[in-house]
């Protein structure tokens, strides 16, 4: 399963891992009551894998494409990754799916705590619309993911704070209904 755990209150470095010592893991459980959902697939074989298939059917995820992280094949590279890492929401679930290399992914706990979730290859993690939540490389530099949507899709990013939009407003209530 993919590794998560509270980072410790560093702000420098945001590639490296910062966990707190001793280390403090965070279960997928945990991860499912604020919203944030995982599932593992064989990216080796994404391009006519029927797991997927049946996930993006029964989820509706009409919607794909492939972007891959790397300086030399992302446009304006470093300013996208300053924005990635600002912390945002979006009105709509963000579903990502490892390909080829990692990455992290930060998501807000309940109490404010960031939680960092290691995503590798294979690892495809759905973050509800309106958690609040950021993205980086790690030292490693690389990845390629896919990225799902229901219907057309809407990247735009809203930093916090967000808080009067409708997709945080319910966020909020679903979240406190699963805790
Ligand atoms: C976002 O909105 O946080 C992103 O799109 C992150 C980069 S996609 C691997
Ligand atoms: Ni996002």
């Amino acid at each position: 399963a993919v590794e998560a755990w509270y980072m410790d209150s560093s702000e420098e470095g945001q590639r490296k891992p910062h966990r707190r010592n001793p280390n403090e893991p965070v279960s997928l459980d945990k991860l499912k009551r604020l919203g944030v959902f995982y599932w593992k697939l064989n990216a080796d074989i994404y391009e006519t894998d029927p797991e997927l298939e049946r996930i993006r059917k029964e989820q509706g995820y009409s919607y794909m494409d492939i972007i891959s992280i790397h300086k030399d094949t992302l446009p304006n590279y470093e300013e996208k990754l300053k924005m990635f890492f600002e912390e945002h929401l979006h009105l709509d679930d963000e579903i990502r799916y490892i390909l080829d290399g990692q990455a992290y992914f930060d998501v807000r706990c309940e109490e404010e705590r960031w939680i960092r979730i290691a995503m590798k290859k294979g690892d495809m993690i759905t973050l509800p619309a309106g958690i609040y939540h950021r993205f980086t490389m790690d030292e490693t530099n690389y990845t390629k993911a896919m990225r799902l949507f229901v219907g057309e899709p809407v990247w735009k990013a809203y930093n916090r704070p967000a808080d009067d939009f409708d997709a945080r407003q319910k966020y909020l209530a679903t979240a406190s209904s699963r805790a």
